[in-house]
């Protein structure tokens, strides 16, 4: 007996790797690619990433929607999802390990110097800056969530003196954990470099604004691995234009692509990568998915579900 139908949609993830990884849970799942949706009243599960708006129409018997990544931000407070459906997202110690290796990549190369070496090279020049050792360092991670608290974790292994805020009060070994709007401007202030993990919400839109920015010390460098809606994107382009903030690796954008003209594109103090800092794992994940679709075809309750009305 089948346990129902589920219906995949991404445009960055590999349909074919993913049927397989979850029908080796779920022999009997039959799976769907939304161009090969017949009728749409007979999808009980839905796996997606940004799934355009209209999608969920006339889906009536579904039972779950799984979110294809860790932030949901594309699926709470659209207009086409059926009422009471859960949604759940995926979380899993690779994709953390994933996201911890993007920060901890991106935090050393900035702790280092790399970019002025490479700057250095393209213009066959010797420039010789004295290393600092890490604990000299102070990193902040803004958001400490599965995704931040690991990469916080993982950057206090390296000897970084590291800061983690949050909304409500976390615990880290080995991170100072500051937690409260009231905190969040000495934090930002403490930051040599920043490095943005909090979840896209109403409460986060723009939490980094100009003020705030404002507020690194000057030559700081600044990393965004969450959601370019939380930070005011021209007032951080300006600052990296003046040298306020020394420099920066951004792997998310106010709109994505950045667009051609986006004067961030040919600035040589920031590095651009295109929103890949941290996948879905098919190997890793699927045995949750196809868990969580046993529960809600036995009538039990899904885990990992988010909160709609708190946006993760
Ligand atoms: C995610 C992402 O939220 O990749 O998983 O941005």
């Amino acid at each position: 007996m089948t346990v129902g139908t589920l219906v995949f949609y991404s445009d960055f993830d590999d349909f074919g790797v993913w049927k397989e990884a979850l029908l080796a849970h779920l022999p009997s799942l039959k799976i769907l690619h939304s161009h090969d949706i017949g009728d749409p009243a007979e999808i009980d599960y839905a796996l997606v990433w940004k799934p355009p708006e209209g999608f969920f129409d006339r889906m009536t018997k579904l039972r779950l929607i799984v979110n294809l990544g860790a932030g949901v931000d594309s699926l709470v407070g659209r207009g086409d999802l059926p009422p009471g459906v859960p949604i759940t997202r995926i979380t899993d110690p690779q994709m953390a390990r994933m996201m911890a290796g993007y920060v901890l990549f991106a935090v050393l190369r900035h702790a280092r110097d790399i970019p002025l070496f490479e700057q250095a090279q393209r213009s066959g020049q010797w420039v010789y800056r004295h290393p600092r050792s890490p604990e000299e360092t102070c990193v902040v991670v803004l958001g400490l969530g599965q995704l931040g608290a690991k990469a916080a974790y993982e950057l206090q292994r390296q000897g970084f003196n590291v800061v983690g805020w949050s909304r409500s009060p976390r615990q880290i070994e080995g991170v100072e954990c500051l937690s409260g709007m009231e905190t969040l401007d000495d934090v930002i202030g403490r930051a040599e470099i920043l490095v943005v993990m909090l979840p896209i919400t109403p409460e986060t839109h723009r939490i980094v604004h100009r003020e705030r920015l404002q507020k690194l010390p000057r030559g700081a460098a600044f990393i965004n691995v969450a959601r370019g809606a939380l930070v005011d994107q021209t007032a951080l382009t300006e600052l990296l234009q003046s040298g306020h903030i020394g420099a920066a690796t951004l792997d998310v954008f106010e709109k994505e692509p950045l667009p051609a003209g986006d004067p961030l594109w040919a600035m040589p103090n920031v590095l651009i990568t295109p929103h890949l800092a941290s996948v879905a794992i098919p190997s890793s994940s699927a045995a949750q998915i196809a868990k969580n679709i046993r529960r809600v075809s036995a009538g039990e309750a899904a885990e990992n579900v988010i909160d709609p009305a708190r946006g993760y």
